[in-house]
């Protein structure tokens, strides 16, 4: 009797203080300086609601597939789960909610910057919560800690002929980074899988960190006489740093890289760079494997490639239609583009439906900074034309322009010149949201991808069709 009277009091008690703890942990999560702390409590929540809503709709269907759906490129086909942001096919993109204005306003800011801090985005794309400067702070002052790279990658990065593609060069120092992986050494010991996410979050944190590094030798080596990318400033953030391992200093082009590093970082799950990286660490390849194989696919022409091809595009019809060009001048050179079987580059989107909100905040950076620039200015035009020439085509889905017409105007603007090396900072800012996703991935327990295919001869089988 004693000891049930002490249990039930010892019960009541706990049922005090439970609440309280949880409270206090939730403070604490709120305003921990911690990522990874603040990550951990969040981490069985996620885990929990999961379990329990695949319980209740495990069976329940969403969508389903037209043959079409199989032969074009999988559209529409609801297949894939990414925390990290929605894309809606007319708003655009929202970062765990927020929209790129909303992130521009809420996401804190360097001292005297007007722009977010990519910091901050990615805080926002891992927890979900809007951080706080000393949040921010304390990540840039981890970056900056974790950003030396092994001598390897330097030799490896030193001796690349420069005919090899800003983008091969990245991919191959990215996947020489492995050999770092702290995933790879805990896995090779044995680490339970419920301890997965912990490693490939270290790994992520590690990959971000070093990816200026990377890309400033790259650009330095390439272009430069390369030397000077200078040493980390551990009280400067992320963006600032890369910039000036770059080789410029110019505040407003710090700004200009704290806003393109943020805007370019997540297009929710399905677009090549993004499905890839999840898919290849669905088979339980490191962070450095994972996002490297990423890499290889924003390199693409109709993906991330497309920033580099706006500028070749626009300088050939620099060239073509001369500085006094009229709108005729610009009609005839994108239906010359077009009959010549190409693409135009930097419009259409796979699923946005109206002018890309990437686009149109580079855009009012432009208005703020260089509003007479020449190059702004055809741009601008160009953005007139092509809308209804595409229209016109009958086939094209979204005729409207998507975020690569708008970054390499800004980055020729201020001087960072070489369009073979835009997909780079693409990349650099792409890995905040893939490395993101990937550790949810593994924090969800996620298993391997494996969809099933299906041979033509095989599908009209199945369909009784001939
Ligand atoms: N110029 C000319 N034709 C275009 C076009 C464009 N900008 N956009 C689409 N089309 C064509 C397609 O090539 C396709 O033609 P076919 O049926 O002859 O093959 C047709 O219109 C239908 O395509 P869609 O359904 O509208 O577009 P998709 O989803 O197949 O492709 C994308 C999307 C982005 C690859 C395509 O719009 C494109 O090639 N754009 C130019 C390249 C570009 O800017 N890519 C960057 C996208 C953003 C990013 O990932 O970074």
């Amino acid at each position: 009797m004693a000891l049930f009277r002490f249990t039930t009091t010892k019960l009541q008690e706990s049922q005090r203080i439970i609440p309280q703890i949880s409270t206090i942990l939730r403070q604490m999560s709120s305003t921990s300086t911690d990522l990874k702390a603040v990550l951990s409590t969040k981490v069985p929540k996620e885990q929990e609601k999961v379990k329990k809503f695949r319980k209740t709709h495990g069976n329940t269907k969403v969508g389903e597939v037209t043959v079409d759906m199989m032969y074009g490129g999988m559209r529409g086909i609801k297949g894939l789960i990414c925390e990290t942001s929605v894309l809606d096919p007319d708003e655009g993109i929202r970062f765990r909610g927020y929209s790129i204005p909303e992130c521009q306003k809420l996401l804190p800011k360097a001292e005297g910057g007007s722009e977010p801090l990519p910091e901050g985005l990615f805080w926002l794309l891992v927890t979900g919560e809007i951080p706080t400067d000393a949040q921010v702070k304390a990540l840039s002052k981890e970056w900056a800690d974790r950003a030396e790279l092994p001598p390897h990658v330097v030799t490896l990065l030193n001796n690349l002929p420069n005919k090899v593609h800003p983008m091969s060069q990245f991919s191959a120092a990215v996947t020489a980074l492995n050999s770092e992986s702290r995933f790879v050494k805990a896995y090779t010991s044995g680490v339970h899988k419920t301890k997965y996410w912990e490693y490939i979050y270290e790994d992520s944190m590690d990959l971000i960190a070093k990816l200026p590094v990377i890309a400033a030798t790259i650009y330095r080596n390439t272009y430069k006489d390369g030397s000077g990318i200078g040493a980390i400033d551990t009280s400067k953030d992320w963006a600032h740093n890369f910039t000036t391992m770059l080789g410029y200093d110019n505040p407003d082009f710090i700004e200009l890289m704290r806003l393109y590093l943020t805007i370019h970082s997540d297009h929710e799950g399905g677009n090549v760079s993004a499905h890839t990286t999840h898919l290849v660490g669905s088979a339980l390849s490191d962070p450095y494997l994972s996002f490297s194989a990423g890499m290889n696919g924003l390199a693409g022409p109709l993906h991330g490639l497309a920033n580099q091809e706006v500028l070749v595009w626009l300088q050939k019809l620099r060239e073509s239609v001369g500085d006094k060009y009229t709108e005729e001048g610009l009609k005839d050179f994108i239906w010359k583009t077009l009959k010549g079987g190409q693409v135009v580059p930097g419009y259409g989107h796979a699923v946005l439906r109206k002018t890309d909100p990437r686009y149109t905040c580079q855009r009012e950076f432009a208005l703020k900074h260089l509003p007479n620039d020449p190059l702004f200015k055809l741009v601008s035009d160009v953005f007139k034309v092509v809308p209804p020439i595409l229209l016109e085509l009958g086939k094209v889905k979204n005729p409207w322009p998507n975020v690569d017409a708008h970054s390499g105007v800004l980055l020729q603007y201020y001087g960072l010149k070489e369009s073979s090396y835009y997909t780079v900072l693409f990349g650099v800012s792409r890995a905040l949201g893939v490395l993101a996703s990937l550790i949810w991935d593994r924090a969800l327990g996620l298993p391997i991808e494996r969809p099933k295919s299906l041979s033509t001869d095989g599908l009209m089988t199945a369909l009784k069709a001939s």
